[in-house]
C-alpha cells in the first residue's frame, strides 16, 4: 500500500502530545527532557511495528533501519524550550511513513531518523554533529546547559537503550523535509521550497563581570554596570555591522543572564548569547572578529572585564546537485509550477549530513513564516503534498 496520509498526520498529533504545550498547540520537548525521552521510546516502537530496526546511538540519535544499505530521510524530534509542533517532527513523521510504506508495498529500501539535540540544548546540531565526526563524544560530553547539566549526565539515562555509532556507508544519502520557518513560500504563493544550501552559523557566549552594587547609593559616574555594557554593546554591533553584511545576515542577541537580576541591585555580572548566521563563511569570521574587538572596547569603556566562551558553528553547506533535481522534478509532477529553488535561513541536520554523504531538503509553508514559538502551523494540505513529493523524491535516489 503507498503512503497513507491519514496515517502520517495521526502519527504527527501523537508526536505532539509528548510535552504538548501553549494551550495544546506547541511542544516543551527539549533533548534528553522526560517529553524527548518518551516521544523517542514511542517513536522506536512505531518504527519497529513498520518492520524496521529501531537503532538509537550513544548520542540518543534514533534509526529506524530497512536493509543493509538504504536512503535515509528523517530530521529530528528534540524542541527548544518552547516549540512548535512541527519544527523537526515533521520530517521524522515523514522519513517514518515512507520508510513503512516501502517496507509494505516492497519498495526500495529506506530507512527513517530523528537526531537528537538539533535545537542545540547543549550544542549547536549536537546529535548529528557527533554522528558526523564533526564533534568528538568526549567534548560533546562536556557540553553543559543553561541550567548547569551536562550532556553525559542527561544521556546517561539512556545507556540501556543505546547501542554503537553506524557507518554513514549503511546509507546512500539523505533526504528531509521541514517546515521553512520563514515568510517566504506563504509571500511567492508556491507550496514547496527545494533547497539549494544551509547558512552556516557561529554561536558564543561573552560574559561581562563590572561591580554588583546598591542602586540607591551608587552614583551613576562610579558604577560598573554590566546592564549598561551589554546595551552598549548591542547599539555598537548593530551600528558597526552596517558595513559587514548583506540584507541576508542575521545575528540575535537570544540569551541574556543578568546578575543578581534585582531592582535594587546594579548588575555585576551578564552572559549572553551571540549568534551570526550568512551563507559566506568568509562573513561569518569578519564578524566574529567585529564582536570581540567591539565587546573589548565597550567593556574597557564601562570598566568592566569581558570573557569570551568557545566559539560553536557550522560551515555554509550546498544540497546535493543530483539529489535537488530529483526533488524538483517530483515537485514538477505533483505540484506544476508551485514550487521553487531557495536557501535555508534556519540550520538543519542536513548540513551535517552533507559533509559525509549526499544530502538534499525540502520545504512546506510556515503560517506567517512563524517557527520557534507555540503558534508554529502549517496547512495540513500542505504537509500532505510535502510527503507525497518527498515520497516520490525518495523512491527515486533509494534504488
Ligand atoms: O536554529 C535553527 O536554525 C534550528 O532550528 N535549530
Ligand atoms: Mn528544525
Ligand atoms: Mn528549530
Amino acid at each position: 500500500m503507498p503512503l497513507d496520509p491519514q496515517r502520517f498526520t495521526g502519527d504527527l498529533h501523537m508526536l505532539r502530545s509528548f510535552g504538548a504545550s501553549g494551550v495544546g498547540r506547541g511542544v516543551v520537548r527539549q533533548a534528553y527532557s522526560d517529553a524527548d525521552f518518551v516521544a523517542r521510546q514511542w517513536l522506536a516502537q512505531r518504527m519497529k511495528d513498520a518492520g524496521l530496526e529501531p537503532h538509537f546511538d550513544p548520542l540518543g540519535n534514533l534509526f529506524g533501519l530497512a536493509g543493509e544499505k538504504s536512503l535515509l530521510v528523517g530530521s529530528h524530534s528534540d524542541s527548544q524550550p518552547e516549540g512548535g509542533w512541527l519544527d523537526g517532527a515533521l520530517g521524522v513523521v515523514a522519513g517514518l511513513e515512507i520508510a513503512r510504506a516501502a517496507k509494505e508495498d516492497g519498495g526500495p529500501p529506506i530507512s527513517c531518523v530523528s537526531f537528537q539535540d538539533e535545537e542545540g540544548r547543549f550544542g549547536v546540531l549536537t546529535g548529528s554533529d557527533v554522528w558526523t565526526c564533526k564533534l568528538a563524544l568526549a567534548e560533546a560530553d562536556g557540553f553543559i546547559d543553561t541550567q548547569g547539566n551536562t550532556l553525559a549526565d542527561m544521556r546517561a539515562q539512556m545507556t540501556d537503550l543505546a547501542g554503537d555509532f553506524l557507518p554513514h556507508d549503511r546509507f546512500s544519502g539523505f533526504l528531509e523535509m521541514h517546515i521553512e520557518q520563514g515568510p517566504y513560500l506563504e509571500e511567492t504563493g508556491v507550496k514547496l521550497g527545494v533547497v539549494t544550501d544551509i547558512v552556516g552559523i557561529r554561536d558564543m557566549r561573552i560574559t561581562f563581570v563590572g561591580r554588583q552594587n546598591h542602586a540607591g547609593t551608587t552614583p551613576m559616574h562610579l558604577r560598573r554596570d554590566t546592564f549598561q555594557a551589554l546595551s552598549a554593546f548591542n547599539t555598537a554591533l548593530n551600528s558597526r555591522f552596517a558595513n559587514a553584511v548583506t540584507p541576508a545576515t542575521v545575528w540575535t542577541i537570544g540569551h541574556v543572564a543578568l546578575h543578581p537580576n534585582a531592582s535594587s541591585v546594579v548588575p555585576g555580572r551578564v552572559e549572553f548569547s551571540v549568534q551570526w548566521r550568512d551563507a559566506d563563511a568568509v562573513r561569518l569570521a569578519r564578524m566574529e572578529t567585529l564582536i570581540k574587538e567591539i565587546a573589548q572596547e565597550i567593556a574597557a569603556d564601562h570598566s568592566v572585564a569581558s570573557e569570551f566562551g568557545p566559539v560553536m558553528g557550522l560551515e555554509p553547506a550546498a544540497m546535493d546537485a543530483r539529489f535537488q533535481a530529483e526533488l524538483g522534478a517530483a515537485a514538477e509532477t505533483l505540484a506544476p509550477g508551485m514550487w521553487q529553488k531557495m536557501p535555508s535561513g534556519a540550520l538543519h541536520d542536513a548540513a551535517n549530513l552533507a559533509t559525509v554523504m549526499p544530502a538534499a531538503m525540502l520545504f512546506v509553508p510556515s503560517i506567517g513564516g512563524i517557527s520557534h514559538a507555540f503558534d508554529e502551523d502549517t496547512a495540513e494540505a500542505d504537509l500532505v503534498l510535502g510527503l507525497q513529493v518527498l515520497d516520490r523524491a525518495a523512491r527515486a535516489l533509494a534504488v
